[in-house]
């Protein structure tokens, strides 16, 4: 059917059903469920196992918007692939130029559903990543007064941490499990960015001012601090390890290390 029967046929809603009569729309549709089908498990199944171990509340909250966004934006990958999958299998053969494509653009109900849908998904995205910085927003308040203080200084090309209320000093980011920590983070040189990886958090450390950062972390385990800001010739190597601990060994630490317990 070209673009001309297609304005000759009398309704919109009649136009809609002659279009999804077409095989090769029929089977662009089968292949954007399947596509679909893939970015779904990707998202469900497979991310959160490639994805660094959740060892915070802030980690917990990133794993989320993940997985919820890759599955809100599946149908769309979904669709761009299947129509692809569809022209690369089904390619026109012979001297003879190949017919008009399906007539979409002029479509009253498939461009409504289209523009509904989409919106609808972006209107879950909106509403859903502002709930999700005021979660971290309120709990980081309402925490600080139990919080661990650290100071973070990025300096090129290590990472040194200070804990001024137990009075240590480490190369390492040491932190307790289940107690919120504020990190209060500054440069000695150029631009670096703080960003404890397993901890789902990630900051600028600017040289004079003092950027904070908090979170809680919930799992025992293994942390990589990481340099996430280009800042010069071994950027790559600014990188040092951490430890999310139990308390009573957060404690023997501070005092093997020559400090007292806060
Ligand atoms: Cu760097």
């Amino acid at each position: 059917m070209s673009n001309h029967d297609e304005e000759l046929t009398p309704t919109p809603g009649q136009r809609a059903i002659n279009l999804f009569r077409r095989t090769d729309v029929q089977r662009a549709l089968l292949f954007t469920i399947l596509w679909t089908a893939v970015f779904v498990i990707l998202g469900l199944y497979f991310y959160p196992k490639w994805m660094p171990e959740v060892m915070s509340v802030d980690m917990k909250s990133m794993e989320r918007i993940m997985i919820g966004f890759t599955i809100i934006s599946a149908p769309i990958a979904g669709l761009v692939l299947g129509i692809a999958t569809q022209a690369i299998t089904n390619r026109h053969k012979g001297d003879t130029p190949p017919p008009d494509g399906p007539a979409v653009r002029t479509n009253g109900p498939i461009v409504a559903v289209w523009t509904v849908v989409s919106g609808i998904f972006c209107l879950i995205a909106i509403v859903w990543g502002i709930v999700e910085v005021n979660t971290m927003a309120n709990a980081a308040t309402t925490e600080a007064g139990t919080a661990v203080h650290v100071q973070v200084i990025g300096s090129q090309w290590v990472w040194s941490f200070k804990y001024p209320d137990q009075g240590v000093e480490s190369d390492k980011l040491m932190l307790p499990i289940n107690r919120p920590v504020v990190f209060d983070v500054i440069s000695e040189d150029v631009n670096h960015s703080f960003w404890p990886v397993q901890l789902g958090v990630k900051v600028d450390a600017n040289r004079l001012q003092t950027t904070v950062i908090h979170t809680v972390p919930t799992k025992l385990g293994n942390i990589d601090v990481k340099c996430a800001e280009l800042c010069g010739l071994y950027h790559a190597y600014m990188e040092t390890s951490g430890k999310v601990m139990t308390t009573d060994d957060f404690n023997n630490w501070i005092t093997t290390n020559g400090g007292h317990v806060a």
